[in-house]
């Protein structure tokens, strides 16, 4: 595709200069005008061309590094050990609810009560094979409360393996993208914080291809 738009530009800017003519006089001084022109109208084909090209390559790219991945925890099955205030929502804020956690929006977050080892795993309904998994903070406030976590993921809630940990503390405002330590498939990711200490979530996002075994 981008051979044939380069070719057609290519032909329809130089065609014309091979049927130029070299000659004196006022002709020549025709020929240089003619020239000038065709050297703009290339430059302008160029620039176009450049504009589509990067376009193109943007595209390819992106279909590459994202091939048929996606999120696979969106709206997915999920559960927090506890409830805050077992409400969803909490003055102005849309908390506390653990779906809060994976609704694809990050105003909205999940909230635990302060306890030791709090937790929030997300059930993909099958096994993928993981490929990165991201978190985004708690944006309003309380983002250091975010440490010491154990990200971990597993077939059955009983088989979870370590796949990243992050000591933090977290800062409000934050986008973390945890890549497992090794290659790992599971159904279950959740989430520990090995403390004592609130857990709140805006997303939990787990990116993995749409087909897996
Ligand atoms: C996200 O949630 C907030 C609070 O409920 C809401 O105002 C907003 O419209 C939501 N955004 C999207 C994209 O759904
Ligand atoms: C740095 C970063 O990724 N911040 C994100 C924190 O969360 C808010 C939403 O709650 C995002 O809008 C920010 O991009």
């Amino acid at each position: 595709m981008q051979t044939v738009v380069f070719l057609i530009a290519y032909c329809v800017c130089f065609m014309p200069a091979c049927q130029m003519t070299v000659s004196g006089g006022k002709d020549c001084l025709d020929d240089v005008k003619k020239y000038q022109w065709l050297e703009s109208k290339v430059d302008t084909m160029t620039a176009k061309l450049d504009i589509i090209l990067k376009k193109v390559n943007e595209q390819a790219k992106d279909r590459m590094l994202n091939c048929g991945i996606r999120n696979v925890a969106l709206n997915r099955r999920i559960h927090q050990s506890s409830w805050y205030a077992k409400t969803r929502s909490w003055g102005n804020y849309k908390c506390c609810a653990a779906d809060y956690a994976n609704d694809g929006n990050a105003t909205t977050f999940s909230h635990t009560n302060y306890e030791y080892s709090p937790y929030l795993w997300v059930d993909l309904g099958r096994v993928y094979d993981i490929k990165r998994i991201e978190i985004i903070n708690r944006s309003d406030d309380a983002g250091e409360r975010l440490h010491d976590v154990d990200i971990t993921v597993g077939r059955t809630l009983n088989e979870l393996s370590l796949c990243a940990h992050y000591k933090g503390p977290g800062k409000i405002g934050e986008h973390l993208i945890f890549h497992c330590s090794q290659q790992m498939s599971g159904r279950y990711v959740k989430v520990t914080i090995k403390a004592k200490e609130y857990l709140q979530l805006s997303e939990v996002m787990v990116f993995a291809p749409e087909i897996s075994e």
